[in-house]
């Protein structure tokens, strides 16, 4: 059985554990207590030196990163929600690049500062959120999905960190098209949400 190094309230985690709902998959949750700095442990520093959930293991396989568990989830499970095909591989791509750096920086910085109290610039952090925030609300007039024509796994790797961009002030409010796309994720059949957080928790 696929077993998840997990953290309820880390949007990375949340995405895969999202995929794997929503294609039905049953795993067993690990949680690694990151307020313990129990990531830092020789057990799990041999399943991701980058000291990181998530992380999912299945028999002697051992996958770390949020965008390649859903990589990997979809090539074996869901082929249609990575296409093989060098368009649609490329048009995926450029989003989960995005969710890597953009996203992270912008909606995932100003988050981490209000819910973990991490010492990072929040307004800067804002700023670059509305940068992308407009980006994406562009990109998706006349669309449905982020990607392609369909649900695919960028729509997950971008689910998280904007549905919770509110965590970190970013308000929402001024984008339409992108608050229809949430709605849209949020009705497929399976979707499970990430705990809403309060402020001041600490993350080492
Ligand atoms: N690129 C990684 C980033 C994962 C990541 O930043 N995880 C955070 C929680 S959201 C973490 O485990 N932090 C603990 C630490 O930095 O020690 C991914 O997409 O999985």
């Amino acid at each position: 059985m696929i077993k998840l190094y997990d953290f309820p309230l880390s949007g990375h985690a949340h995405k895969v554990r999202l995929m794997l709902s929503l294609l039905k998959i049953d795993y067993e949750r690990i949680e690694v207590a990151l307020a313990k700095g129990e990531q830092r442990s020789e057990d799990f520093l041999a399943l991701n030196p980058f000291h990181h959930v998530p992380v999912l293991k299945e028999d002697g396989l051992v996958i770390r990163d949020s965008n390649a568990i859903l990589t990997y989830l979809a090539k074996k499970f869901a082929p249609d929600w990575y296409p093989s095909d060098a368009e649609s591989s490329a048009r995926i791509q450029e989003w989960l690049s995005v969710a890597n750096k953009e996203l992270t920086e912008g909606p995932g910085t100003a988050r981490l500062v209000n819910v973990f109290g991490a010492g990072l610039d929040h307004k800067a952090a804002i700023e670059k959120s509305h940068e992308l925030l407009n980006i994406i609300e562009q990109h998706l007039e006349g669309r449905d999905w982020i990607a392609l024509e369909h649900v695919t796994v960028a729509d997950i790797a971008l689910f998280t960190y904007i549905a919770h961009a509110p965590e970190g002030d970013v308000s929402l409010e001024a984008y339409p098209n992108i608050n229809a796309w949430l709605a849209r994720i949020e009705s497929l059949d399976g979707f499970v949400g990430m705990p809403k957080t309060n402020v001041g928790l600490t993350v080492s």
